[in-house]
Formats: C-alpha cells, structure tokens, sequence
C-alpha cells in the first residue's frame, strides 16, 4: 500500500455574524417549571441524555405535533442536571437542525490532479473500510489500528477495535484533560475520581477553585451545587491568573502568577502542618508518610511562595486556615482539565494531599463516596482475543502511571520519527476534533500523512474529517439509541436515550457502523443483534424495568444497597494503595523513580514583549463541537483576547482592535481576534476562549472565527508520570498588521 499525502480538503462557503453575552452564574440556566411540561399534551416526548457535553444531564426531547424536533429541557429526577440544562444543553436542537452536518459517506478521490470527495453509498464506504483494515491487518497486525474517541457513541468503535484485535484505543479526556488528576487521586487515595466527580459541593463550607472555573465551565450539577453553596454561606477561595466568574462569586480571588501553583498548593501544606490545622485524627488514622511530609514541607513557607506566586503570605495564612475552620466540610477542587505544565501528576498529589489533611475525602461537605449502577452485558458476544502489544507496550519505558490510552502516545507510534519496533498505521477517529484538541496541530498532521488510511466518523465536518481517507456521518444523539448513561454520584442512576427523530440525510448511529463493518470481516459474533434497542430491552429488563416503561421515565434511580457516602466517625477503612493507607507519601510514584511528595518546579516565564497563553471554557459552548451550532453561535459567535489595560496601554490597542498572534516557535495566527481590554486578567497573560477560530470553511458559522488557541499551542511540556501534555507553557506576541503568509505547497 501506498502512502500519499492527504492534501487538507475545503469545500468553500462563507460565515455570519452574532453578539457576545455577559454571563452571571445562575442566571444561564433556563428554568423549566412544572407546569410547562404539562403543558404541552399534543407534543410528544423522548427521553436522552445530553451529548454536547461529557456531564451526560438526562433530557426529555420534545417533538410538537406536526412531529418537529420543538425543544429539550432537563429530567426532573435526574442528579446530574436536577432538570434544569444549561444553554448549551438546551441548544442542543441546533445540533439536528444544523444543515452544515455530514449527510452522506464521503471517499477521498483524486480528480485531475487534485484531492477531493465524492459522496458514496454506505455499502460502498464500508467495503472499502473493511477491505483497508484486512490489508493492514495482514501486512501488520491487528493492533497497528487505534482508534481516537470521544463521547457516548465511542464505545461502539472501541468494541469494534478489540473484537478486530487491539486495544490501541485513546482519547483526549485522559492525557488531554484529568488524566493528572485521575493518577494523582488514585495512588493517594487508591481510587480515581472519575466522572461526575463526586463533590459535596452542596454541603460545603469552604470550596477552593484552583484553575478551575465553575461557571463558565458549566458542569451542571456543579454549578448548581456552587450556586446553593454560596447562598448557604459557605467561602470561596478562588486562585486564577483571571477574574472568572467564580471569582467574582469568591471571598478571595487570589490572582496567581501563572505556573507557580505548586508553590501556593505547598505553601498551604505547610501552613496547616505548621500551625497544627490539620484533622489530627483522621490524619493518624487514615494516612501514612505524615513525618515525612512534615519534613519535606519545612523550607515552602508562605514567605518563599511569595516569591514565586506574587500572592502575600498573610492571604496565604488566612486562606488556609479558612480551610481549616470548615474542615472537613471543605473541598480543594481537583479540577478537570489538568494537563498544564508538565509537573501536573505532583500538582495534584498537592490537592489530593491537603484533601487529606483537612479530613475532607469520605467525609459531608468534602469528597463523598460515590455509587454507579451497572448493567449486564448482553448475552452471547465472545471474549475479545489478546492482542500480543498494546499502546503501553510501544514505549515501555516511559509514563509506568497512564491508566488509560494516551492519544500522543498514538501519534508518536504514528509518526515518521517513531523509535519504537510497534507502529500505528490506521486509524479510527470518532467523536474528536483531533486537529483542534491535540496541541502541536503539525504534528498531529505529520502522523496522519504517514499513515496509510484514515477513517473519521462525525456529525459535522470538522477539521479532522479533512484528513480522512473516508468520512462517515453519524446521525446526532437525537436520533439514535445509544448505551444506558450510568452515572456515578451519590445514588446510582441509569438514564436512557432513544431516537425523537428520523435520521436526517444519509447519516446512522454508530453502534449500526460498527456492527456493519464487523460482518464484512467476520467478527459479526460481537455484535449479536439487529437493532440496538434489543441491547437496551435485556438490559433494562434485567434491571426490573423494561424498554416501554423506560421510555416513560426516561430515568430509572436505583437504591443505593449500603450507606456509605461517607465514613463513619473511626470507621476502619482499607485504602486501595500499596499501604492501605492514605499516602501522604506515595510508595507507588517513589517505586517508578518520581517523587514520593510533591516538590516544586520552576516554569519559564514569558520573554519580554510576550504573554503567557492561558484558554479556558464559555459559557455557551463546548470546545470546537458547538461553534458551529446555530443557537448556540447565536448567543457568541467568536472569541476574543482578554489584555490587561496596562499592556493595551503600552501597545496602544483600542476595544476590538483586531490583531493576529505569533508564538513562541514563531507560529502566526490564521485568522485575527479582537482585543478585549479588562483589569480581569494579569499584565503578564491573555486569555481567550477554546473552541474558536475554526479551519474547515465548511463549517459556515464558525469558520475563521475567532482564533483557535490550539495553533498557538506548539511548546508541549510531558508529564513523565502519565505522558499527559501540558500545553500552557505557550507565549504570545502581538501582530496589528495582517501576517503576509506564504502560501506553502501541500
Ligand atoms: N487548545 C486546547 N486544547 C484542548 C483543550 C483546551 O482547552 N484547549 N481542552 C482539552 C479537553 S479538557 C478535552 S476533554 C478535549 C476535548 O476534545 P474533543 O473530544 O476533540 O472535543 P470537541 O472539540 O468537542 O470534538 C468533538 C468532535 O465530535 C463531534 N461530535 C459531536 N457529537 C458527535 C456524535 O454524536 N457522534 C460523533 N461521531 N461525533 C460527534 C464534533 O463534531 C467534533 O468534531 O480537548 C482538549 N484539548
Ligand atoms: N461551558 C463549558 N463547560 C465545560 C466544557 C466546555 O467545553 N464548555 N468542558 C468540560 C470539560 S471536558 C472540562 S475538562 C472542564 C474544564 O474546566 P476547568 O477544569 O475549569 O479547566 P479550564 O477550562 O481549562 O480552566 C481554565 C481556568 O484556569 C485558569 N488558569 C490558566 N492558567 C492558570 C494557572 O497557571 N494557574 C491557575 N490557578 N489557573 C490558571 C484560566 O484563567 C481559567 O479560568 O470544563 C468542562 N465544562
Ligand atoms: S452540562 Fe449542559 S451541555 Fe453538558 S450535558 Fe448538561 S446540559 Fe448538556
Ligand atoms: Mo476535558
């Protein structure tokens, strides 16, 4: 087989205007009242589960009577949304309506010299597909296919994947996202946090929000909690280069220097070692290495932070003894998307550490303990066979702590300069926008032209569905069953989704794909049904309820079988580390050669004339998914660069100036943003919002845009623990003259 290079495919069109929204923190949510629902007796209504984001709030979808898609708003009984979606969840129909979706498989062909698609039928596309995997397979080995994947419909390819015989499966929720939090927790505490994390937001006394911005990171359940918690009276302590929304909710809004949370987190140990604020008990009980925590701690005084964080040590002492009045009823945040400077697994062990020191984990108003409902796997699929490698297998002596998949991994094995005898050569991308969510885009690029087939499976034609050999659409979750949503929280819960609407075009769920190319290369034994919905049926059936009756309640809340949400006063309690304990000093990170207590790092500082890049969530959209929705472009249709008015000052920029950026590496800005000019930020950062600045011109509404962080993002700092990658090491200059780029030959 041949390798030629994937020229990056446009079909053009143009884009539209829209208004920027100011957005306090409760006001976001639509409120659906009881006596709407009722209202509305000629529609009909279908229950699902959120998809345009991971937070998963069970829904009812709302056809009216001439059986249009009408509305969506949240279930009542559902934890996770306590039927209230946010705006983004409520934009959802956008996602249906959208006309820019993917409407039929599309086939790389070459037509005079030049590289386009043409729309083929299904059966076509994936004979192609199957065909392409068998080659592979034989010149290869199975497990020189990976799959990428992100979001609900995943699974059904990541099945796929292992009944065709590897595991190289990966997505950017791991080593993109928590994956610094997730291994931090889990050889703390011997137990990751997963997802919805379980905190007792609601009946805390003291939340301290460390790079994390609730609020406009909208997950829901939390910010509903937040927003309680706040009216309880409980104090926030937010640490942010920014002034987010949280902050301006927050007691104290500590302005920190960024890349110096290290510094604060230890700071903080030492205050509360030091001045004898922790939990002595659960500390004596719980927790082993406290001695030699205290030794490490001496010398991280709140003076030597200082130093580092810009932020004073008697704010660093109130704050932490605020911790300490609410303890255990308080929450250091572990955050969510994690992976910032490298040294990220030991940022968190910070977190995870003082959690422990105030006696919060196991306890009300701190960490709970969560339960998840689980289901039966429908009868009759094989066991997958064993692969002879897998993706930790391709570099074995690197990252011993990744628990999961690592996506960089993968393009490593992928890429010309590979050093490993184990390579990837195809790949399976669904639900990821993989060109705006991997940092160092020339890369990603680089390890797709030297693989010899793509296949993307998406909704909308995305960045990364230019890179593809063959492009397959699904049909959005609106329109499809999928599996049961079993979300971990205080009791366990299951959500179902069913389709409220035909297809639209030529598009079809994944499970059905899956499904379709394992019978053309004989693995049809994994997928043992016709129609999804027979899944669903045993397995609710099972579950002592049915299909038809689940289609009623949309969601089914199970008894939780022991009351265990938190630790009883001197419960006896095996942690699920090396030493049962709680590891203050951790013997697994000590055993692979890292550092058994978290020490501090020094980051580089932005050179004169640039800024550090930070990036973070709005309200109203998830990443790059939904800047093309309709509604939701409706409310902000671009982002803009938050400057500091002394640097705005300097470089005499006026509000909404357009400017381009070049980065560190000399990288220059495909398209301008706006300058928004605030005292909301630090002199030494700007900051913009994710998701923007969009490529693929294809995307009519959000196509040159705003300005996509992840081009800025070319200076990777790897987490030796985990392989996860820091990407805010990243400095930005100005440019107020548009950047003559030269047109480079693909
Ligand atoms: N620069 C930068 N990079 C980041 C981040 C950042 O803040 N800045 N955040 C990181 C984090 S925390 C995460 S979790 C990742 C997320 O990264 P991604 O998972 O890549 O998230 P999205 O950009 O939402 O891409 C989702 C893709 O799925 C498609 N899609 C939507 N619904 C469906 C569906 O039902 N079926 C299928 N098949 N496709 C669907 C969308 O059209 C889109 O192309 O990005 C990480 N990367
Ligand atoms: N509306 C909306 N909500 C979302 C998502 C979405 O796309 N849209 N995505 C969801 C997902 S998958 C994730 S992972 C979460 C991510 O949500 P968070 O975990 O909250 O992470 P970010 O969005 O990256 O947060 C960025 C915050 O960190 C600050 N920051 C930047 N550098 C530093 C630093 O050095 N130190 C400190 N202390 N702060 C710093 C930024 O100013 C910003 O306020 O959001 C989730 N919620
Ligand atoms: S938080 Fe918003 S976008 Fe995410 S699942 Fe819930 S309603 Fe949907
Ligand atoms: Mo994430």
């Amino acid at each position: 087989m041949k390798t030629t290079r994937r020229e990056f495919i446009k079909i053009s069109s143009l884009g539209l205007g829209g208004i920027m929204l100011s957005s306090p923190l409760l006001s976001l949510f639509k409120d659906d009242d009881e006596e709407k629902r009722n209202d509305e007796i000629t529609s009909k209504r279908y229950p699902n589960y959120c998809e345009v984001c991971f937070w998963n709030c069970a829904a009812w979808v709302y056809t009216n009577e001439k059986g249009e898609l009408w509305k969506i708003i949240g279930h009542e009984d559902d934890p996770n949304c306590n039927g209230r979606l946010c705006p983004r969840g409520t934009g959802g129909v956008g996602m249906y309506s959208d006309d820019d979706r993917l409407k039929k498989p599309l086939i790389r062909v070459e037509e005079n010299g030049i590289q386009t698609y043409r729309e083929a039928e299904w059966d076509e596309a994936l004979d192609l597909i199957a065909e392409k995997l068998s080659g592979i397979k034989e010149k290869y080995g199975a497990e020189s296919v990976a799959v990428f994947n992100h979001g609900s419909s995943g699974k059904h390819f990541t099945n796929f994947l292992q009944a065709f015989g590897s595991t190289n499966f990966a997505g950017p929720a791991y080593a993109q996202c928590k994956g610094p939090r997730e291994e931090a927790f889990e050889v703390t505490f011997g137990h990751a946090l997963h997802s919805p994390e379980p905190l007792d937001i609601r009946d805390t006394k003291c939340l301290v929000l460390i790079g994390s911005h609730l609020g406009e990171n909208m997950h829901n359940g939390q910010v509903q909690e937040m927003s309680d918690a706040i009216d309880n009276g409980a104090t926030i302590i937010t640490v942010d280069p920014r002034f987010s929304t949280a902050a301006s909710k927050s007691k104290y809004w500590l302005a920190i220097k960024p890349a110096t949370d290290l510094a604060l987190l230890l700071a903080w140990i030492n205050v509360i070692i030091e001045d004898e604020l922790y939990d002595k008990n659960y500390v004596e009980k719980y927790t082993s290495g406290f001695d030699l925590l205290k030794e490490h701690i001496k010398s991280y005084t709140p003076e030597w932070a200082y130093g580092k964080t810009t932020i004073k040590p008697d704010i660093i002492r109130a704050t932490a003894k605020e911790m300490a009045n609410a303890s255990p009823a308080v929450i250091v945040h572990p955050g969510r998307h994690t992976t910032w400077y490298g040294d990220d697994t030991q940022r968190l062990r910070a977190v995870a550490i003082l959690n422990a020191l105030l006696g919060s984990y196991g306890k009300r108003g701190g960490i709970y303990i969560p339960d998840t409902a689980s289901v039966y796997k429908f009868p009759g699929i094989p066991a997958f066979p064993k692969p002879s490698w897998s993706w930790n297998d391709i570099y074995p002596e690197k990252y011993p702590l990744a628990s999961l998949g690592v996506t960089n991994v993968l393009v490593d094995a992928s890429h010309p300069d590979n050093t490993s005898d184990k390579s990837i050569k195809a790949w399976i991308v669904i639900g990821t926008n993989l060109i705006a969510t991997m940092p160092n885009i020339a890369r990603t690029v680089e390890a797709i032209q030297n693989t010899e087939f793509v296949v993307v499976i998406d909704t909308m034609p995305a960045e990364i569905t230019g890179y593809a050999d063959v492009v397959l659409p699904e049909c959005t979750y609106l329109e499809r069953y999928d599996d049961l949503r079993l979300a971990q929280g205080r009791i366990p819960t299951v959500a179902l989704r069913v389709p409220a609407m035909e297809p639209r075009f030529d598009s079809k769920p994944a499970w059905w794909m899956a499904k379709q190319l394992a019978n053309r290369l004989n693995l049809g034994d994994y997928f043992p049904y016709e129609d999804y919905s027979e899944v669903l049926e045993y397995q609710l059936e099972k579950l002592g309820t049915s299909l038809d009756e689940m289609k009623t309640k949309g969601v089914l809340v199970l008894d939780r079988p022991y009351d265990d949400l938190y630790y009883k006063d001197d419960e006896e309690i095996e942690f699920h580390t090396n030493t049962g304990k709680i590891e203050l000093f951790s013997t697994s990170l000590a055993a692979y050669g890292f550092d058994g207590l978290p020490k501090y790092t020094e980051h580089a500082q932005p050179p004169a004339g640039f800024f550090r890049l930070i990036y973070g969530r709005a309200p109203m959209h998830t990443f790059s998914r939904t800047t093309n929705n309709p509604n939701l472009c409706d409310l902000q249709d671009e982002n803009k660069l938050w400057v500091n008015p002394k640097i705005a000052d300097q470089w005499g920029f006026t509000a909404d100036q357009e400017i381009w950026l070049q980065n560190q590496d000399g990288i220059v800005s495909s398209f301008p943003i706006k300058i928004r000019i605030t005292e909301r930020i630090r002199w030494d950062s700007v900051y913009m919002t994710h998701g923007f600045g969009h490529q693929s011109d294809k995307l009519t509404r959000a196509f040159a845009r705003g300005l996509s962080d992840t081009e800025m993002i070319t200076k990777i700092m790897i987490d030796p623990v985990n392989g996860n990658t820091g990407m805010r090491g990243n400095f930005v200059t100005f440019l107020t003259e548009k950047p003559i780029k030269e047109e480079v030959e693909s």
